[in-house]
């Protein structure tokens, strides 16, 4: 580690301690910008970095709410407003048991870069709850949901903060957000984004994340005149990402033969498609956060306890969270001849197993491009509730298709320009980084 980043993270470390997933994000983002800001006396001035890793606002909040059978319980809320440099704070919210605030400032820190690159205007925001949806009823979802929007209505709106889901946040808990929003606003804005079709979201998001995702792939594979069809590709996760990603590989002629859960991973050698892709939303919709029953339902191997890395494979897309992929993950699948990693969930990859990659010839796309497409659709819902309109689903695809070869094309430019030729990870950092400081240098020290 160079000095310039030691002392710059020893200050980061002493300022946020024991927010270790924070410190991973900052860590591999500052690394690769220090270069572009020693070039550049004006930012080094301005001190974009240091100001850029402090959140603008935090809110954190109590969330009380009764079980069906009376009880009352507690949870905590956040939102973490973060950078409106280029437009209103817009992030996912995130439940489950695992939040802390070091794992939505991660995110919140990581989403100002992405958002950036979809060139929509969006500044960057997370938020979320502690809350585990897991074997709770609809009724009980229902009242979390709407304490949690007892408050945090507030805090946003269309022009101010737009939030959006992210795990354990699907179209059901929008809906109920958005009700207890409008109710208590009174006024049907565009404030959420994964909205339903029928009041006011847009078709092709829930798809969005894991189509982007391929389609970020896609350009990687085309660079050494490679393509999906007839790859063999290794999923994890079972959720929104993993589905839409897995729909649009067996569309463009690849097979993916594993998805997986927390209870261990599915192998399907003949490769999921068609029915069992849609069998993917029921059992996520389930709500028993287990994959096991696919392997019984369609007669194939369960492993339990495992993690899908170990299977042989072309193509490997970790859509389930962070740190899912360790270094040891990261030996195996360039030890099996891996040729492309792109990552559908947030930081999936460990610093170590990062680097490994970085420093091989795989291609490796890191998530802020890669998965940028769910939030550039949640970019287009807004414009699309700022003028009244909707757009057809050939319309919306064709958007985020575009938006995302460009976001791939500005990750290889910026990082040739530093010398960094075919490393993703620069580039999108770099290209994400050079319009929101330009746009923080324009707007004064505020
Ligand atoms: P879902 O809730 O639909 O699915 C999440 C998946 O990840 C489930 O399989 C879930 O299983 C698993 N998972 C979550 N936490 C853990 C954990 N601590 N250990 C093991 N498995 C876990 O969420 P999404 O598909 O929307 O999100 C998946 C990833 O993609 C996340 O990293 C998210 O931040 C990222 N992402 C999502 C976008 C979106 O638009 N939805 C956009 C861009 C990125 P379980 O719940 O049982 O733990
Ligand atoms: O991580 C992400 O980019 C998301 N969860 C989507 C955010 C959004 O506002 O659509």
């Amino acid at each position: 580690m160079s000095t310039a980043l030691n002392d710059f993270m020893q200050e980061v470390k002493a300022k946020n301690p024991g927010e270790a997933e924070f410190h991973q994000a900052v860590e591999e983002v500052v690394e690769t910008l220090l270069p572009v800001v020693e070039k550049q006396p004006e930012y080094r001035k301005a001190r974009i970095l240091e100001r850029l890793v402090e959140p603008e606002r935090v809110i954190t909040f109590r969330v009380p709410w009764v079980a069906d059978n009376g009880e009352v319980r507690v949870n905590r809320g956040y939102r973490i407003e973060f950078s409106s440099a280029i437009g209103p704070y817009k992030g996912g919210l995130r439940f489950h048991p695992s939040v802390t605030l070091s794992i939505l400032k991660f995110l919140g820190f990581e989403q100002i870069f992405k958002n950036s690159l979809t060139t929509l205007p969006m500044g960057g925001g997370k938020g979320g709850s502690d809350f585990d949806p897991k074997f709770k009823s609809k009724n009980e979802i229902m009242r979390f949901c709407q304490s949690f929007m007892s408050e945090l209505f507030r805090h946003i709106g269309p022009n101010t903060d737009v939030p959006a889901g992210d795990i354990g946040v699907g179209g059901q808990e929008i809906g109920f957000m958005f009700g207890q929003y409008k109710k208590l606003r009174n006024s049907f804005d565009g404030v959420l984004t994964g909205k339903g079709l029928s009041w006011g979201g847009s078709l092709i998001r829930p798809e969005a994340t894991g189509y982007g995702v391929v389609y970020f792939a896609s350009e990687m594979l085309a660079t050494r005149g490679q393509s999906f069809e007839g790859k063999t590709v290794a999923i994890s996760g079972f959720g929104n990402v993993a589905w839409g990603a897995t729909q649009k590989v067996h569309e463009l002629g690849g097979k993916v033969v594993t998805i997986s859960g927390p209870d261990g991973y599915v192998y399907d050698p003949a490769g999921i498609s068609a029915e069992k892709v849609e069998y993917m939303l029921e059992l996520r919709a389930s709500n028993q956060d287990i994959v096991e029953p696919y392997a019984e339902r369609y007669g194939v191997e369960f492993i339990a306890g495992k993690r899908p890395w170990e299977v042989k494979c072309d193509v490997a897309l970790p859509c389930a969270t962070q740190n899912e992929l360790n270094e040891a993950d990261a030996r195996g699948l360039l030890d099996s001849g891996c040729l492309c990693v792109c990552e559908g969930a947030n930081m999936p990859t460990t610093s170590e197993g990062a680097k490994l990659f970085i420093d091989s010839d795989i291609l490796y796309g890191p998530a802020k491009a890669a998965n940028a497409g769910g939030v550039a659709v949640s970019g287009l819902e807004m414009s699309q509730n700022s003028i009244r309109m909707s757009w057809s689903r050939e319309e919306v695809d064709q958007h985020l298709h575009r938006i995302m070869k460009n976001i791939h094309q500005s990750c290889l430019v910026a990082a040739d320009t530093y010398g960094m030729a075919g490393n993703y990870v620069a580039g999108a950092n770099i290209a994400g980084f050079t319009k929101v400081s330009d746009a923080m240098l324009a707007q004064g020290v505020v």
